[in-house]
């Protein structure tokens, strides 16, 4: 019964193209006979979108200029945070309801049974990351891609390719910001205040005290947990030097910062390569306004596991004029202790 639902569902979705349907299922298939919908969030082990875990989700195909609408419809039992690399979007509906003055965010949370519309402008060409930010529920296939035309999903050779040019390029004359970011910076009202603001994260193993007399296991940028803070001003170019002392691959994502170039945007191996053991890569961003994002990894299928052992950290950049006389940031996290 519960396969010819599915099916049902995968045929509707197909045929009305923008809408998202997010699903979970376990790995039972139509030989073991009727399963069980289990209880508990976490006994799914695979998490879809219009019936489908990457690599095969179907990108979000858009042209320069599109405004897109996306409808996500949660059907399954987990409370999905989706998130949009690159863009800003407004939740446009809620149920089928207008919202009033939607506010601009590149994350919501889609609970079980609702259904939202967002709607984003198209303007930032390339290949953008479009998942769950369960980063378990993303490792376990809820993750696409807004694909602009005249890009393609780039193979792993092209990838390797794609960063050997980019280091040339970061080598090149003046290396602080490439050439590229600093074009994409003249379409932004926001200019280049001529200050390149420097960072060398190294990422590596290392005994954290959780709470007094309870060590556990931590992957730290730079020994701590979080990891350092980014603090920069409007109109600053950002670049991090991100250094991987793990003894497994990782890639760095810069959650909320839009004028990155999608190459660097740190989805591994879907946009970037892989940083391996022993590896680094540079970052270069531009901030164009003031606010409060982070950093975190982005390496499909060990970012939910990376992130869980503390490689994150805050990203604050300084408002003109400042609304408050005092400030505090708190990142929440989770942990597996033994
Ligand atoms: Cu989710």
């Amino acid at each position: 019964m519960k396969s010819i639902i599915l099916k049902t569902i995968s045929i509707v979705s197909m045929a009305l193209i923008g809408i998202v349907i997010l699903f979970a299922s376990g790995c039972t298939t139509m030989e073991d006979g009727p399963m069980e919908a289990p209880m508990d969030e976490m006994a799914y082990n695979t998490w879809t979108i219009n019936g489908k875990a990457y690599p095969d989700t179907e990108p979000l195909r858009v042209r320069l200029g599109d405004t897109v609408r996306v409808r996500f419809m949660n059907i399954s039992n987990g409370v999905h945070p989706m998130h949009l690399h690159g863009h800003d979007f407004k939740v446009v509906a809620v149920d089928g309801w207008p919202v009033v003055n939607p506010q601009l965010r590149n994350t919501v949370t889609v609970a079980p049974g609702e259904i939202l519309d967002i709607e984003f402008v198209a303007d930032n060409p390339g290949i953008w990351a479009f998942h769950c930010h369960e980063l378990h529920h993303a490792d376990q296939g809820m993750i696409t891609v807004v694909l602009y035309e005249g890009f393609s999903l780039p193979s792993t050779s092209q990838i390797a390719e794609m960063i050997q040019s980019e280091k040339r390029e970061l080598q090149a004359v003046n290396p602080l910001i490439p050439r590229t970011l600093l074009k994409a910076q003249e379409t932004n009202t926001v200019k280049w205040s001529g200050q390149t603001r420097t960072y060398t994260f190294t990422a590596q193993p290392k005994q954290w005290e959780i709470r007094k007399g309870k060590v556990t296991e931590a992957f730290a940028f730079n020994g701590t947990v979080p990891g350092p803070e980014i603090r920069v001003n409007i109109g600053n170019s950002v670049r991090v030097t991100v250094v991987n002392n793990l003894s497994e691959p990782t890639s760095i994502h810069w959650h909320g910062i839009n004028r990155i170039e999608w190459k660097h945007d740190g989805v591994a191996p879907l946009t970037q390569a892989v940083i391996p053991p022993g590896g680094s890569h540079v970052y270069p961003f531009f901030v164009d306004r003031a606010g409060s994002f982070m950093y975190h990894p982005h390496f499909l299928p060990n970012e939910a596991s990376q992130v869980d052992k503390g490689m994150y950290g805050p990203i604050i950049v300084e408002p003109r004029k400042k609304s408050y006389t005092k400030e505090y940031t708190m990142m929440l996290g989770g942990w597996i202790v033994k």
